[in-house]
């Protein structure tokens, strides 16, 4: 990076402005070596960040987003824009805890107003502060909102749009599209965008719009003259835009999303277009970056890579890759158990909101997909789909991380449980989601889906529990709930042991106290057990929870019954979650509430970092789980000599 010349030098956006064309291009060129470089050594996302270089420049070139308004969507390709933005010296720490958040951040830079990892909310954010900024006098400040087409079907686009055209306000919607999510976009509105870029004129479109917009000047009526002649030809011509005209916004493009130049007329040009516009940029996932172009699935967020120095040949992710856990990744025995479950049973339907490539469904997309449902990013809706087809007579799973099933809450509420439907839920990235940070960790579920009656909710302690509590979950006659982390998976010896309703498993008996685990915490719990018993004669039982809903009362009785100490073990916020049903269920029983100390993740949003570091931080690492143990034995026996 030493032989970075522009970069470290540009403190603000304003700058940009005494570049010369050749400088701005180099400064591309720069944004783009910086990406390789950091991104290679850390798993960060990527080519979706080398496909905005252009959008991200040009955007800053021709707004002032001191003023104006600026938001990505979804979130994930805010690098370009951060280095623009005064960040070029932080950069090293993207993704690291105390570092640069891989999402904009408003903790880090006023150019960052919303921090977001959800997708879709954008144009509704945008045209909020547009009302408030024109209702409190500051109707100059502009604002954009930039959106992947992989985010664009998601339903709250099209109500955002809808309020925005209704209102008839000034708000730019850029429509960044590479016909990708994180994998090839799906759907009828992939289709008509596909239509819009196959469309043998759009060079020679291309071509005339260019010619036109050199000749016009770029502000004021005329732009406006000119677009409302232009318009037409695109709607003749452009399926695509015929959908947002209809919907109210003025559709403008398409442009290359890698002609700087190109991009700085059009953002001048509709920079003072009045009413709701749409602008379509097509840009290349991956761009500038050929082993990215070729595979953007794997270079959405690669493992750490090697370049060659003519940036072509490179040592590519791998399973081997150093960060790569020994043990099989929860979510991997998971995909593994729906696919023995899709084969057993026909009736086996799996569906997943954009995620097939998180979620290790490929495999089960290749051999059943008569039976695999990508509905994109449309959480909300995914889950009222799978309650119709529940209904209809078929075993759906949704297969949703913690966190995007957020957005579904009031369908797991209206169209799920309160029809008692048998929908599986599967839960990856419950949790903590490490270095993607706030935005991403699943650890509110527990939370959300208590409350339902008649949900179940368990979590596999470790890998003899997933296939049965599968198995349990799609013979249920109602819906359940099964929460897992990212990570890789233990395994405790023991005889597996059946799965049944409301029903825990005793790993280890143990006279001072017990571990009451929920799911991924179980071998902390165990280890902890052991180093209890081996250096401070300490004897600890531990109980595997499984059932989070409904809970095991009469393990509760016993426990109670038995033992001294009582901790509640979870990843998932202590408010409403494992720790507090089992208050609430001690509680109603009658028994001694005092006795129980439940861990697990205070009321806070949690910052990025490793999980392991966060788990420390935390106190639910092994060493935490024995302090607090130690710190609930009245009388605690040394056995060792400090
Ligand atoms: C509500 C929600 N669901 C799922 C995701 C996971 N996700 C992150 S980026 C992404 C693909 C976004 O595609 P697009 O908007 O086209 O951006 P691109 O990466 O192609 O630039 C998905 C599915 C998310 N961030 N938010």
């Amino acid at each position: 990076m030493s032989e970075l010349e522009l970069l470290p030098q540009l403190e603000s956006p304003a700058q940009l402005g005494e570049y010369t064309d050749e400088q701005l291009l180099q400064l591309a060129s720069e944004i783009r070596e910086v990406l390789c470089t950091v991104v290679s050594d850390r798993t960060a996302h990527f080519a979706s960040n080398l496909g905005v270089v252009e959008l991200a420049i040009a955007l800053h070139l021709v707004f002032d987003f001191e003023r104006d308004r600026l938001i990505w969507d979804t979130g994930h390709q805010v690098y370009p824009h951060k280095l623009l933005t005064g960040r070029y010296a932080e950069f090293h720490t993207m993704r690291q805890r105390g570092g640069l958040m891989g999402y904009p951040n408003p903790n880090e830079s006023d150019f960052d107003l919303f921090m977001t990892g959800h997708a879709g909310a954008s144009v509704s954010s945008v045209l909020g502060l547009k009302v408030g900024d024109d209702l409190l006098g500051e109707d100059d400040r502009k604002a954009v909102a930039v959106i992947g087409d992989g985010a664009l079907p998601s339903g709250i686009v099209f109500e955002a749009f809808n309020n925005a055209a209704g209102l008839g306000k000034d708000v730019l919607v850029i429509l960044n599209d590479n016909e990708m999510g994180i994998c090839p976009r799906v759907g009828g509105l992939a289709s008509t965008l596909d239509k819009a870029r196959t469309a043998p004129f759009y060079d020679g479109l291309k071509r005339d719009v260019q010619a036109f917009l050199n000749k016009v000047p770029v502000v004021g009526q005329p732009v406006e003259n000119v677009l409302g002649g232009l318009k037409d030809a695109f709607k003749a011509f452009l399926h695509g835009g015929m959908l947002f005209e209809e919907l109210g916004f003025r559709y403008i493009g398409p442009v290359d999303g890698h002609d700087l130049f190109a991009l700085r007329r059009y953002l001048d040009m509709v920079k003072n277009v009045s009413g709701p516009v749409l602008l379509h940029v097509f840009t290349e996932k991956g761009h500038g970056f050929q082993p990215a172009t070729q595979d953007p699935v794997k270079f959405h967020t690669p493992a750490p890579f090697q370049r060659s120095d003519d940036n072509e040949v490179i040592a590519v992710p791998s399973a081997s890759a150093p960060s790569a856990p020994s043990a099989p990744a929860y979510t991997n025995v998971v995909s593994d158990a729906i696919h023995a479950a899709m084969q057993a049973d026909p009736k086996v339907v799996v569906l997943t909101a954009a995620m097939c490539a998180g979620n290790k469904l490929d495999r089960v997309r290749e051999d059943f997909p008569d039976r695999f449902f990508d509905t994109g990013i449309c959480e909300a809706h995914a889950v009222a789909f799978a309650a119709g087809m529940a209904k209809a007579g078929l075993k759906p799973i949704a297969a949703i991380y913690s966190t995007f099933l957020q957005r579904s809450f009031d369908q797991i509420f209206q169209e799920v449980a309160l029809q008692g439907l048998p929908v599986t839920f599967c839960l990856d990235r419950s949790g903590l989601c490490g270095p993607d940070g706030p935005t991403h960790h699943g650890v509110f579920d527990l939370s959300y889906l208590r409350p339902f009656p008649g949900m179940t909710v368990m979590a596999p302690g470790d890998s003899h529990d997933v296939e049965p509590m599968l198995d349990f979950a799609l013979q249920h006659d109602g819906p359940v709930a099964i929460r897992y982390p990212k990570t890789a998976i233990e395994t405790i010896e023991r005889a597996p042991r059946r799965v049944t309703l409301g029903t825990s498993e005793r790993i280890r008996e143990g006279r001072d106290g017990v571990f009451l685990a929920c799911g991924s915490l179980l071998a902390n719990c165990v280890q902890a057990a052991d180093r209890l018993a081996e250096e401070h004669g300490i004897d600890a039982g531990v109980i595997n929870a499984r059932f989070v809903k409904p809970l095991d009362t009469d393990m509760l009785q016993q426990v109670f019954a038995e033992t001294g100490f009582v901790i509640t073990v979870e990843e998932n916020v202590l408010t409403a979650g494992f720790g507090s049903a089992v208050l609430e269920a001690a509680a109603d029983a009658q028994l001694d509430t005092r006795r129980v100390q439940r861990c697990g993740l205070p009321d806070q949003f949690i910052e990025l970092g490793d999980r392991g570091e966060l788990l420390q931080l935390h106190g639910l690492d092994v060493d935490g789980l024995i302090e607090v143990a130690r710190s609930r034995t009245t009388a605690p026996t040394a056995l060792v000599d400090d």
